[in-house]
């Protein structure tokens, strides 16, 4: 945006000033998230939340360490024309007590922390608004909204879009045909796996409209990294309306014609025959 500028030459305590001040900045600027992405979720938020408390933990531990080595590489630096070694000290209970039991109350307040922000983001719903089935398969995504008679697939060429209403939740049932997939989308700041024989399940409310990625995160072969997906989060009517035109569509005398998106008549016939040998459904 500009053009070159030469800086002007700091002092080492402007300098160590200029980097404070753009560290700061730099944190202020991302909303104070620190690198995570605005969550879209309000299991995301809870996840955001406890990311804050870690990061400055660590951030505080981190510069704990760093200021005693340098206070001590300072302090205790060999003085000019000293030859030999310095007086040995062999224990000091107090500080090893110290140093050994503040580690495990850091450990345990932590640990803490994330049992508790763990209940409400692995919490199920008695009564989810809506459910949708989430089948990842090599190389792509089906959802199927049991309740609405919808099914929507799409494949590495043509990635799905899963449409959800917003501040409703939704219970996503993941399974997989063939492979493990993981099911991830960065706004909702949550990732799970989806395993073949078993059912896995969790609940998302988003919590604002908007479209976001996702993707498959975690290794399933060679188009893995193609395996991608589109959430859509709508108005609660909205999201009505969509399923009925989309229920419509599906009937089998309905109309035939070209589908919402390209994606759905190529993926349901990739998915075919994957779907018939999934092993695991109905067993339970
Ligand atoms: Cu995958």
């Amino acid at each position: 945006m500009h053009g070159p500028r030469r800086a002007p030459t700091l002092a080492p305590r402007g300098r160590a000033a200029a980097i404070g001040l753009a560290s700061a900045a730099l944190l202020a600027g991302c909303g104070g998230r620190f690198g995570v992405p605005e969550p879209a979720s309000e299991q995301g938020a809870e996840v955001l939340d406890l990311w804050r408390v870690l990061l400055f933990v660590a951030a505080a531990l981190g510069a704990l360490v760093v200021g005693l080595l340098a206070w001590v590489v300072l302090r205790y630096r060999r003085p000019k024309g000293s030859t030999g070694l310095p007086g040995q000290r062999r224990e000091n209970l107090p500080l090893e007590i110290l140093y050994t039991a503040v580690p495990l109350v850091v450990v345990a307040v932590v640990f803490g922390l994330t049992l508790r922000a763990q209940g409400p983001v692995n919490r199920l719903s008695r009564t989810p608004a809506l459910r949708v089935e989430v089948t990842g398969f090599q190389w792509g995504w089906r959802f199927r909204y049991p309740a609405q008679r919808v099914t929507v697939v799409g494949d590495s060429n043509s990635p799905p879009t899963l449409v959800l209403p917003v501040g409703q939740t939704t219970r996503l049932r993941l399974g997989s045909p063939d492979v493990i997939h993981s099911f991830f989308v960065p706004a909702f700041l949550v990732k799970r796996d989806a395993i073949p024989g078993m059912d896995n399940d969790i609940d998302v409310r988003p919590s604002r409209v908007g479209r976001f990625g996702g993707s498959c995160a975690e290794f399933c072969g060679l188009d893995h990294g193609r395996m991608t997906f589109d959430v859509e989060v709508v108005e609660v009517q909205q999201f009505q309306q969509w399923a009925a035109q989309q229920a419509e569509q599906e009937q089998p005398g309905g109309p035939q014609g070209p589908e919402r998106d390209g994606a759905q008549g190529i993926g349901r016939q990739a998915l075919g025959p994957v779907v018939a040998h999934r092993p695991g459904r109905g067993d339970a």
